[in-house]
């Protein structure tokens, strides 16, 4: 008899605090896409496809979060009320951070935004932190997992893979991704990220352009026309130690399965032949055409065709974080295909 092969799925609770009513974009407000219920969905599907489920019970230390972040952005997050309004910044400091430290403390909430930020369209409200917080020990609960464990999945939110060293942006603050890797670094020698949300995870590349113990590559919508705009050309490839470990894959967004799986199978042999000890997987399930904000050409269905693809590499371990994906009525169902590749 051939024993089931499983895959653990860890979230926090207090991840579905934080729920902003409304996203400013360029054209005005709408209704906040990036919701609780993105978590809530996934979970119910999973639980029907079979897999085991985790309540994450213990809060990360905060000395692994300023290995990722800036000590005074953490503290800007840390000394916001844990009830405040919903707001985000009308100006941005474009000075740069030269502000000495006791004008940096007067400064009104209001302006702090505008250096903690780097959009318009991620809100501070009620209880962001301790969701982001969740989020992120969800993310390093994964990472003890994958210790004595080959597979696992993190379902994050608030999302990470755009927030930066210093500020919060596309709708994410804490970099889950970038937690479980540096965790995970505690242990082994080489981590990589392929980072498949449909945008490109400019706060992941930063974090580690310099590095070679990470390697980040990702396929994301073109972003000469795609949020976040100023990052994830072909000719972002590191810098330092880092040059040649950071590999990106724009895509037009005219693409679909095909093109897509494509990049993929090229992403996934350079990938291999770094030969990580961790692959973590940044899935975001906004490339689904049935997003409604972004998406490429994708259906349900390739997600599955994607898993079955990663999963031939016969990479060591597999840890799989959450990103985007907006769709309530299909990301729970993308997401299952695209585990039960590694179940079957
Ligand atoms: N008018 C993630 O999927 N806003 N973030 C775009 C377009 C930012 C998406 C506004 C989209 C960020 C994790
Ligand atoms: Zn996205």
């Amino acid at each position: 008899m051939r024993l089931a092969i499983t895959v653990k799925v860890f979230y926090h609770p207090d991840q579905l605090l934080y729920d902003p009513k409304n996203e400013m974009t360029s054209r005005g407000a709408r209704h906040y896409p990036e919701r609780p219920e993105r978590v809530t969905r996934i979970l119910e599907s999973l639980k029907s496809g079979g897999l085991e489920i985790e309540k994450v019970q213990e809060t990360l230390d905060s000395s692994l979060l300023l290995e990722v972040h800036s000590n005074e952005y953490i503290e800007f997050l840390t000394s916001l009320p844990p009830v405040v309004d919903e707001q985000v910044p009308s100006i941005f400091n474009l000075r740069g951070k030269s502000l000495d430290k006791p004008k940096l403390e007067k400064l009104s909430l209001m302006a702090k935004l505008g250096i903690y930020f780097f959009d318009i369209g991620t809100p501070i409200s009620p209880h962001l932190y301790k969701s982001a917080v969740a989020a992120a020990s969800t993310s390093h609960r994964l990472a003890v997992h994958l210790l004595e464990n080959d597979q696992g999945v993190a379902l994050c939110r608030p999302p990470g893979h755009h927030a930066m060293r210093d500020m919060g942006g596309g709708y994410c603050f804490l970099n889950n991704v970038a937690v479980c890797a540096v965790s995970l670094l505690k242990s082994v020698s080489k981590v990589a990220i392929l980072d498949l949300d449909y945008h490109h995870g400019n706060g992941t590349q930063e974090l580690f352009y310099q590095r070679s113990d990470v390697y980040y590559v990702s396929i994301h919508g073109d972003p000469t026309h795609n949020f976040p705009y100023y990052w994830g050309y072909e000719d972002e490839q590191g810098q330092g130690n880092g040059l040649g470990y950071t590999k990106n894959f724009p895509l037009a967004k005219s693409s679909g399965e095909q093109e897509y799986l494509k990049k993929l199978n090229e992403a996934l042999l350079a990938l291999d032949s770094y030969s990580p000890d961790v692959l973590l997987i940044s899935l975001g399930l906004d490339t689904l055409g049935s997003d409604g904000l972004f998406g490429l050409n994708l259906t349900e269905e390739s997600f599955n065709k994607m898993g079955v693809m990663i999963k031939q590499f016969g990479f060591k371990k597999l840890g799989v974080i959450l990103e985007g994906g907006y769709n309530l009525d299909a990301i729970g169902s993308a997401f299952l295909k695209f585990i039960q590749a590694f179940t079957e």
